[in-house]
C-alpha cells in the first residue's frame, strides 16, 4: 500500500467507493469520470504503480486481471456488443494515476483509434 495513493485507498477502503467487483487480489469500481456508458476501472489490490511495473511472478496476477474484464462485461452486458480493454502506461499514454488499472469501456460504438 502507498499511503497516497487514491487507488489503494478505493482497495482499502479508507475511501468510499462502490466495489462492482472484489477478491482477494483485484477490485473494479465504476470511472469517476466515464468515457463509455460502461466505464470500469480494475486494479491489483497491491500497489503497482504501472504495467511497466509487473513482474515475471505476476503473471497470474495480469492474467487474473483480464479474465476479470471478461467477467465483467459480462455482468454488465456488454460482451455481446463489444468492449475495450486498456491500460495507460507513462507520462505519453497520459497516465494519471500510478497505480496500474485497466479500463474497461463498452456500451457505444468505440472511436477506431490507436491514438
Ligand atoms: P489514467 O489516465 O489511465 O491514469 O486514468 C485514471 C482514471 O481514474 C481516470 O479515468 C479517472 C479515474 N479516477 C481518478 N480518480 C478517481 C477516483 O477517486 N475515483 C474513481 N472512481 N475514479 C477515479
Amino acid at each position: 500500500m502507498s499511503s497516497d495513493c487514491i487507488f489503494c485507498k478505493i482497495a482499502g477502503g479508507q475511501l468510499e467507493t462502490e466495489l462492482v467487483y472484489e477478491d482477494s487480489e483485484i477490485v473494479a469500481f465504476k470511472d469517476i469520470n466515464p468515457q463509455a456508458p460502461v466505464h470500469l476501472l480494475i486494479i491489483p489490490r497491491r500497489h503497482v504503480p504501472s504495467l511497466l511495473d509487473l513482474q515475471e511472478d505476476d503473471a497470474d496476477l495480469a492474467g487474473r486481471l483480464l479474465l476479470t474484464a471478461n467477467r465483467l462485461a459480462r455482468t454488465f452486458k456488454i460482451d455481446q456488443s463489444g468492449y475495450r480493454v486498456l491500460t495507460n502506461c507513462g507520462k505519453d499514454a497520459g497516465q494519471a494515476v500510478s497505480h496500474l488499472h485497466l479500463h474497461l469501456l463498452g456500451g457505444r460504438p468505440l472511436l477506431q483509434t490507436m491514438g
